[in-house]
This record gives C-alpha cells, structure tokens and sequence, in this order.
C-alpha cells in the first residue's frame, strides 16, 4: 500500500470538517485542513451540479494550495421544489439567512402544493484532485422526506427538516455515528477511504 502522507481537506464550514474527521480517522493519512495552508479566498461556486462545484472546488484548492487535496459539495434536493435549494443550499434564501428563516420559506412554498409528494434527498460529490488531474470522485445520497416540522438539535444545517423513515426521526434527533451511518456524506466519503487505501496518490 502507498498513499499519500497529507491530503487537504477542502472545506470552509467546520460541521462538514467534524464530520469527514470522523470518517477519514482511521487512515494512515495526515488530514490538513485550510487553516493548515496560507489563506485561499473561497471560489465563487458556479457549477450547476454538486459533481461540477465538488471539482471545480477540488481543482481549485490542489492549485492554490499545491497539495493533493479532497473537496465536497452537498445539499438538499427537494423534489416538489424542483429541486431546490440542491447546489444553492448553503446560501438558499439569502447568503446570511438563519436556518430557521430557511426551514420557514420551505415550508411556505411546500404548503403551496399541499398535494406534492414531501421527498427529499441529501446529496454529497466528492473529487479528490492531485498534480491538476482528478483522481477520484464519487457521490452518496440519501433518500428522505421534509419533516412535518423541524425536530432535533444534533447535526447541522438542514438536518432537522429532513425526516429518515428508517429512523423513525429526522437526522438531528439522531447521534453523529448514527446519521454517518446512512447519510450521504458517510457513503461518498467511506467509498473515499477504500480508494485512499488502496491507491497510490
Ligand atoms: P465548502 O464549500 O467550503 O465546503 P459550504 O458550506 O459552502 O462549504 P456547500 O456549498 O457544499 O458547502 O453547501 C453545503 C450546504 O448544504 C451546507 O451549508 C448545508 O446548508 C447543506 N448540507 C450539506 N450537508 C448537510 C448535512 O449533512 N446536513 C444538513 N445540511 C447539509
């Protein structure tokens, strides 16, 4: 087995961090983060897919950082919104906008359509890219539906709307281990530890 010795982990938001720490942690891999490396502005994020922005932010970090590097993108997919907020859901509504202001104007508009079907997704691309070239990508999803009402105060972002029927609960009434377990980020980034293992980076 040869991998890479340092990989940087390409995110600005310190809930998606904790999370990958916990599922890269058991690798023989020194994990730097952006507080590692001199300050890199944040690209502005243009893709119309979570695939496009998780390269265009992997590719981007690897340049300016010259270090393999691994980024994400994730969001949200709610079906009877086509779609969004999907790859605008870290700025849905307004770049500043609280997340309570956020579960409230989906629900406005979902009670617009009180006969639309409540399915939701959480979505999670990965790209991990080394010397300009990428070398590996992945997405994990999770099927869901939007929680008759916010419930929870584990997790982060847009867990507490997002009800897991297997779970009986949406993923901010759950423990870390347990959203990890079945949630999109633990499934891309799981399939990201069994490449790191056994690639050559
Ligand atoms: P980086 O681009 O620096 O990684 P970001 O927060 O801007 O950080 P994204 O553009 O990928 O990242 O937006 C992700 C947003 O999707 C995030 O801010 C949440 O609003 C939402 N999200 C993603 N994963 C989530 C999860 O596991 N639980 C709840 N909300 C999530």
């Amino acid at each position: 087995m040869r991998v890479t010795h340092r990989i940087l982990i390409a995110t600005t938001n310190r809930d998606k961090l904790r999370e990958i720490r916990e599922l890269l942690g058991d690798l023989p891999i020194t994990l730097l983060t952006l507080d590692d490396v001199a300050a890199i502005a944040p690209p502005e994020e243009t893709g119309l897919t979570f695939a496009d922005n998780a390269r265009l932010k992997a590719e981007y970090y690897a340049a300016h950082a010259q270090l393999p590097t691994v980024a994400e993108d994730s969001g949200l997919v709610i079906d009877a919104l086509n779609g969004e907020p999907g790859v605008h859901s870290a700025r849905f509504l307004r770049p500043d906008a609280t997340y309570p202001e956020r579960f409230a104007e989906i629900y406005r508009r979902l009670d617009e359509q009180p006969d639309a079907p409540r399915t939701a997704r959480f979505v999670c691309a990965v790209t991990v890219v080394a010397a300009g070239a990428v070398l590996f990508e992945t997405i994990g999803t999770v099927e869901g539906e939007i929680a008759d009402a916010p419930r929870g105060s584990a997790g982060f972002g847009y867990d507490p709307i997002f009800y897991y029927p297997p779970y009986g609960m949406t993923l901010a009434e759950v423990s870390q281990d347990a959203k990890l377990a079945v949630a999109h980020r633990g499934k891309a980034f799981r399939a990201l530890a069994e490449w790191l293992r056994h690639s050559a980076v």
